[in-house]
């Protein structure tokens, strides 16, 4: 049965430098940054294009700052760090991750601690899984089942969320809806199954805006019954994009009672790879390397490319697309997955770099912007055997093709439920809700950057209110009473309110189930890939097509973690034994 077929192309597509993001981004997820919408930014980048050596020149001071009237004030919460009370030198260093190999049936200790880490030449006291920072990489087979026996020893209490996998409802870690949190000292019993291959992530579902960003997440490989694609690369690579925020020799304290950062979420100023500033690769000559792509970060949106080595997009959230392409760069929101498979074709050294579009809020001015994560260094002896035929070709995948094809028709079918993003903001300091006023005037569609770090970090969900409104009963977040039945299919529209008070892009997280972007602004999605999350640019309507196939009471909301703990939230309940 011949699951894979080859179109073979001509040439690769041109890679050079100053790629807009528009291109990439529309190619490397039908629901991520609409072209038109960049098109005005890239206007405006010409003529003016800088390059900036890191996020932090990007970044002003976020507690000195620019603004007249507000220097002196403060978020209203009060400062959290964790640890407190604790002699740091008693606390172990955070480790590298281990591979977990688990068969069906195996059962995993895993713990939530209190460690040190070193970042940015400063010891932090942070929170790791067993110790490592990322999490232990739990490696299974498509199909298994296995347990954690998870012990919570942090500060805080907590829960692991499975994101991605189709699991019983009662193992999904969402405080209050399917489990009571996990107090500190207490433990809890998961099984999760894995149906479906692809990439996916663990993290809290509590506070995720300070125990996912100071260490709590890992990744989860899950591998195909057969994988046709075995041969076409030589190694695989799992990598975890973050960042970190410092200020001075500290990490600027999260809200204690609430999150700050809550208008654009915590953008960090030290970018980190698998937990570590610097990413270091050994390569050799016409090495394919296949990389399994999360983005852990609380809010920034990476858009990663390497050194303008080939790259092959070839999976996403939940497996594979139909027909795989070349990509100039991958643009990946807080949450989502890709994986790409890259040619090193030349010795020597390729910088892997995140090229943003940032936009300058004080002065209206969109700007380019790269960052180097790290270094793939080839060598100049030739990787055996030669896979650079097979690299060049592109593959359809059947098995995929077959799965959505019942699926294509409700492409033009109409929507059965609408989401309206937007946002409330109140009681900030009133010079602050008269530049956030003025700022809006200047819209960017993905939000790669912070350069109103100040503003951002005053707003706690206090005065912010990110709002998912049911347009047709006009119920907000938790209120929102969404009822299906397994066997469903349902279109659900999602439109990014441009004329919010201050619009921002939004990853859409769904619990439990898969779907499908079928369309972004009404043009259809030619490639269809099984997906978790879906970035929503400003002003975006993307129509979803969820598959309900998994009974239990699930959540939808906002991946980006000071959007989450600011309300954009909802549920919605499956009934088992509906329709087939
Ligand atoms: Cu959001």
């Amino acid at each position: 049965m011949a699951l894979v077929t080859h179109i073979r192309v001509p040439g690769l597509i041109p890679l050079g430098a100053g790629l807009c993001v528009c291109l990439v981004s529309s190619l490397a997820d039908p629901g991520i940054v609409q072209a038109q919408q960049m098109d005005h930014a890239h206007q405006q980048v010409e003529g003016e294009i800088q390059v900036m050596p890191s996020a932090s020149m990007i970044m002003p001071m976020i507690r000195n700052p620019m603004l007249p009237g507000v220097r002196s004030a403060r978020p209203s919460v009060t400062e959290f760090l964790p640890g407190g009370g604790i002699d740091p030198t008693t606390l172990p260093m955070a480790g590298p991750r281990q591979i977990v190999d688990l068969a069906s049936g195996d059962t995993l200790d895993l713990e939530a601690t209190l460690v040190r880490k070193k970042v940015a030449g400063e010891t932090f006291v942070m929170y790791a899984f067993n110790r490592q920072i990322p999490g232990p990489l739990i490696r299974v087979d498509r199909g298994a089942e296995v347990h954690v026996r998870f012990t919570n020893r942090i500060d805080m209490e907590t829960t692991v969320h499975w994101h991605g996998l189709r699991l019983d409802n009662r193992f999904d870690g969402v405080p209050g809806l399917t489990q009571d949190p996990v107090q500190p000292g207490d433990t809890f019993y998961y099984t999760i199954r894995f149906p479906d291959a692809g990439i996916y992530w663990y993290h809290p579902h509590v506070r995720e805006d300070i125990q996912q960003d100071l260490g709590l997440y890992g990744n989860m490989l899950v591998r195909p019954d057969r994988d046709p694609y075995a041969d076409f690369v030589h190694s695989e690579q799992v990598v975890t994009l973050d960042d970190i925020l410092i200020e001075g020799k500290e990490l600027v304290p999260f809200g204690r009672e609430a999150a700050n950062f809550s208008i654009m979420g915590r953008f960090g100023n030290v970018l980190l790879v698998n937990g570590e500033q610097s990413y270091d690769l050994e390569a050799k000559t016409g090495e394919v390397v296949r990389f399994y792509l999360t983005n852990v970060a609380n809010t920034r949106t990476f858009n990663l490319s390497f050194g303008g080595a080939p790259m092959k997009l070839v999976g996403a959230d939940i497996g594979r697309f139909e027909k795989e392409m070349f990509v100039t760069s991958v643009a990946i929101a807080p949450a989502q997955r890709y994986v790409v498979e890259v040619m090193f074709e030349n010795p020597g050294e390729h910088a892997v770099v995140n090229r943003i579009t940032a936009l300058n809020h004080m002065q209206g001015k969109f700007f380019s912007a790269v960052d180097t994560l790290g270094v793939v260094r080839v060598a100049e002896t030739r990787a055996t055997p030669d896979r650079s035929v097979a690299f060049r070709e592109l593959h359809v995948d059947e098995e995929v093709q077959r799965e959505v094809e019942p699926y294509r028709k409700y492409m033009k079918a109409p929507v059965d439920r609408e989401l309206l993003l937007t946002v409330d903001i109140t009681e900030l300091p009133v010079q602050v809700m008269q530049f956030i006023a003025i700022d809006t005037t200047y819209r960017s569609p993905v939000e790669f950057t912070d350069v109103m770090s100040h503003m951002n970090w005053l707003s706690t969900s206090n005065e912010v209110r990110w709002i998912l409104r049911d347009t047709e009963t006009g119920a907000e977040n938790m209120d929102i009473d969404w009822r299906f039945d397994v066997g469903d299919v349902v279109k659900i529209r999602l439109r990014n309110d441009p004329d919010a008070f201050h619009p921002m892009n939004h990853p859409v997280h769904l619990h439990g189930q898969r779907f499908l972007v079928l369309s972004r602004d009404g043009v259809p999605n030619e490639n269809l890939v099984w997906k978790d999350t879906a970035l929503l640019p400003v002003g975006a309507t993307v129509d979803i097509l969820l598959e309900v196939t998994n009974p239990g009471h699930w959540m939808l909301h906002c991946h980006i973690a000071e959007h989450l703990e600011a309300g954009m939230m909802m549920a919605f309940a499956v009934q088992p034994g509906g329709k087939e």
